[in-house]
């Protein structure tokens, strides 16, 4: 399928209706995600650097809320580790249709995509978890049961990489941090008026919160050391290790 433009938010919309992973938003995902998260290519090729790394022999890598199957790919074309499973996990249907044919088109092999709720996977035997942007739309109140799960499905060695938006706790940098964002989605060639309808249909949809909440959380489920690696304005990726 060639990808679209994004223009979903193009025209005044009466009611913004809250945003959903349908079939119009997969016809234009590619376009979107790239103007909309800054860094986010890097992001994905650094995916494929970490995953190379880190993935061992015998082991399962998972990229869990995998949209079309990018960061898959990534890891898939850098992983040298022998009998290595990559295994895809998305929610939304459409997503996963378009996944399954991206990455059939691209003739890379030994990726598995699962339509299901990341919520309900069973995580085991993993060398590397991949949340890209995804835990942002998991609800406050299962986070960390989902991340305590994701730990214990890591084997000792193993990394989780993951990339949100970021809130801050200080009103000026988060007033600042978010105007650089839709400085940014301009320069990108977004209107005001798609920044402005695009805000509406994700409030409430899209949590972000503070680092030193994913810290202390990330800390609480077990991980021994996390950091930041990288940020770009309200958008960070952060690497978690299990010892
Ligand atoms: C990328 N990682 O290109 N279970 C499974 N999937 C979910 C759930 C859930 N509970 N909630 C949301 N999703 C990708 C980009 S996009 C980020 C990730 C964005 C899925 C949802 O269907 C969507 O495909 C993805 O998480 C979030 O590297 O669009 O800002």
């Amino acid at each position: 399928m060639p990808f679209l433009k994004d223009s979903l938010y193009a025209n005044p919309l009466g009611e913004v209706g809250a945003f959903k992973f349908d079939e119009a938003v997969v016809k234009v995902f590619p376009d979107m995600i790239q103007r909309s998260v800054p860094g986010y290519a890097a992001i994905i090729s650094a995916i494929g650097l970490l995953a190379g790394r880190f993935a061992k022999e015998g082991s399962v890598c998972f990229d869990l809320g995998c949209s079309l199957g990018a960061a898959s790919l990534a890891m898939r074309q850098q992983i040298a580790a022998r009998d290595c499973r990559v295994v895809a996990v998305d929610c939304s249907p459409a997503m996963v249709e378009q996944c399954r044919k991206n990455l059939a088109d691209s003739g890379v092999a030994g990726v598995d995509v699962v339509c299901a709720d990341i919520r309900d996977m069973p995580i085991e035997n993993a060398s590397v978890v991949v949340l890209n942007f995804t835990l942002q739309f998991i609800p406050l109140a299962d986070r960390e049961v989902f991340l305590a799960k994701l730990y214990r499905g890591l084997l000792p060695g193993g990394i989780l990489i993951l990339s949100e938006k970021l809130a801050f706790a200080d009103p000026q940098q988060q007033d600042l941090q978010t105007e650089m964002h839709h400085l940014f989605k301009k320069a990108q060639g977004y209107s005001e008026l798609e920044i402005s309808q695009k805000r509406s249909a994700l409030e409430n949809v899209l949590i972000p919160e503070t680092f030193a909440v994913h810290k202390r959380r990330l800390t609480s489920v077990g991980f021994a050391s996390v950091e930041v690696w990288f940020q770009y304005f309200n958008f960070a990726s952060m690497i978690a290790l299990k010892c």
